[in-house]
Parts: C-alpha cells; structure tokens; sequence
C-alpha cells in the first residue's frame, strides 16, 4: 500500500511532493488551459478529444483522496487540463485556489456543466452565462430572525471575450435558436435555494423564482458552481498586483427545465457532451493567456 505524504504549512498545505492538499496537484501536473467539470465520467468523454499520446492515454492522470479527478494532455497541441470536482460552490474554491497555487502566469478557466433552467431555454439547449449570482440560504431566518429566506448577491461577470468566443462556436455548432446566454444563479443547495419542494423541510422558497426573475429579468439558469468561478477570477491577482490573473467562463448544458418540469434523458446528454465539449476546446485554444504574468 502507498504510504500517506506529510502535510506541511498549515496556512496553504501542501505534501513532501509539492501537491496540494486536496486537489493533489503539484507544479508541471496541470496546464493553463483547464475545462472543469461536476461529473468524473464526462472528464473521461472529454480526454478522447485530446491528441492520443503513444499508449493512447492522456500524459496524466491523477484521482485526489477528496474527489477531484484531474486528466492533463494537449489538444492541437496545446496543453490542456480537463478537472471533474463534485458539485458545489465550496468545491470550485478548493479547485480554483489550489490550481492556481501550483501554476504561473495566467488561467483560463471553463466550466462545463448542467443547469436548470426557468426558460427561455429548454431541456438539452445550452446556456452561456454572461454573469451570475449567489443563492444562499439565509440561516437566521429559520431561526426567527425578520431577514428573508434567501440572500441574492450582486452579479459578477464572466470572461466577455471568452464567453463570446464561446457563445458563437455553440450557436455554429446548435443554431442561435438552442444557445441562450443570461445571468445564472448559483445556488447553495440543488434543493431549496433551487426553488424545488421537499415536505421533509421547512424550506420557505415558494416565491424564490418569481423573486429571482423580478430582480433579475435576464436570470435563466440555476446551477452551484459557476458564481464562485466567476467570483474569484474577479478577484485574481498577478504577483504584481492588480489585473486578474484567472480568465473566467462556462457553458451548461439544460437538463432540467422548472416550469415545465421536465428532465433531460441520457441519450441526449451523451450527445450533447461530445458536440458542445469541442466548442469548449477550441474556445480555450482561441484565448489569448499571458503565460509570462
Ligand atoms: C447537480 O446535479 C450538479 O449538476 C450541476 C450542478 O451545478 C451540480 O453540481 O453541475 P455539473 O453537471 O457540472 O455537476
Ligand atoms: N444542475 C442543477 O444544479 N440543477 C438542475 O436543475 C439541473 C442540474
């Protein structure tokens, strides 16, 4: 059996190899270039479009003891990384902290994923978010405090030139009638702050779509990644100081659409990630990065 690696510094752990302490990557293992993903199984579809390494595999693998997946190779040559890291806002700050601590100059980071949508978009479209929100539940109210049920944030920006680049491979790929961009709302629980019912809990969200749309006209999707993303590449520093130095984007795929109630079926998800997943490669070739930074 292997041997555990010593943690060292409590601030920023790291092992005696240099890797992070729950993405376990360490200098050289991840590229500038990354695709993230929820889900491990759509990291392995998406490392069959990297370019085949003489044994037919990717130049790296590695599965961390707390779920993160991580497959580096190159695609038309260029070195890209694919990252699957569960579900939640808690794992795309793991994610994006410990991969920029173990890399230079600056990121350019997608997330692809799956959504809900409360439309304009139906099930199987794919939704660019230009910019997003955090849902959170608002702990005090179910302890009596007169605070509402949900906090809503402020909206944060995605990547514009990114998400371009990315709105327009998809709408080639799809048609513009099947390609959606809006503002996103991600939330703290698949569940309640997802607006879904559960007699189980008091969860107090009847309301919670008809106030999201009212505050916010253009909020399509619903997911749990993609705010902390985008948040955190607002608030990115070179070692100088100043410009963001993680370049931030995501398309989603609608697998559930909440007025209608329906659910995507497993066919067209397979589809799906093999059509849009080259539109989000090239999207990552075509962003200009300044490696140097
Ligand atoms: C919930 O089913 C999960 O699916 C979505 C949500 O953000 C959440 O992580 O994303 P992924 O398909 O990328 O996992
Ligand atoms: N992912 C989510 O977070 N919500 C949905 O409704 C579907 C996928």
């Amino acid at each position: 059996m292997a041997q555990p690696h010593e943690i060292s510094n409590a601030n920023f752990p790291v092992d005696d190899q240099g890797r992070t302490y729950h993405v376990e990557l360490k200098p050289g293992q991840v590229a500038n270039r990354i695709i993230t993903v929820g889900d491990p199984d759509r990291a392995d579809k998406f490392a069959a479009f990297l370019d085949q390494t003489r044994d037919g595999q990717p130049l790296f693998r590695h599965q961390s003891h707390r779920g993160f997946y991580s497959i580096t190779g190159t695609y038309r040559g260029v070195p890209v990384s694919l990252v699957a890291i569960g579900m939640g806002m808690s794992m795309m700050d793991f994610f994006v902290r410990e991969v920029r601590a173990v890399t230079t100059g600056s990121l350019a980071i997608i997330r692809f994923g799956s959504c809900g949508t409360l439309g304009p978009a139906d099930v199987g479209d794919i939704i660019v978010p230009t910019e997003a929100v955090a849902v959170t539940r608002n702990y005090d109210y179910f302890t009596g405090d007169a605070v509402p049920p949900y906090h809503i944030s402020q909206p944060v920006a995605a990547d514009p030139v990114m998400s371009e680049l990315l709105a327009t491979q998809l709408v080639k790929l799809r048609g513009a009638d099947h390609v959606f961009t809006g503002l996103n709302a991600t939330c703290d629980s698949f569940y309640s702050s997802q607006g879904r019912t559960d007699p189980q809990f008091t969860d107090a969200n009847l309301g919670l779509f008809d106030e999201l749309q009212a505050r916010y006209p253009t909020m399509t999707s619903l997911e749990m990644e993609t705010f902390m993303l985008y948040h955190l590449a607002s608030v990115s520093q070179t070692a100088t100081g100043g410009t963001p130095s993680v370049r931030a984007a995501a398309a989603m795929m609608v697998f559930a659409q909440r007025r209608t109630n329906a659910f995507i079926d497993k066919a067209r998800v397979a589809e799906l990630e093999t059509t849009v997943g080259l539109a989000v490669l090239e999207t990552l070739l075509a962003t200009p990065l300044n490696e140097a930074t």
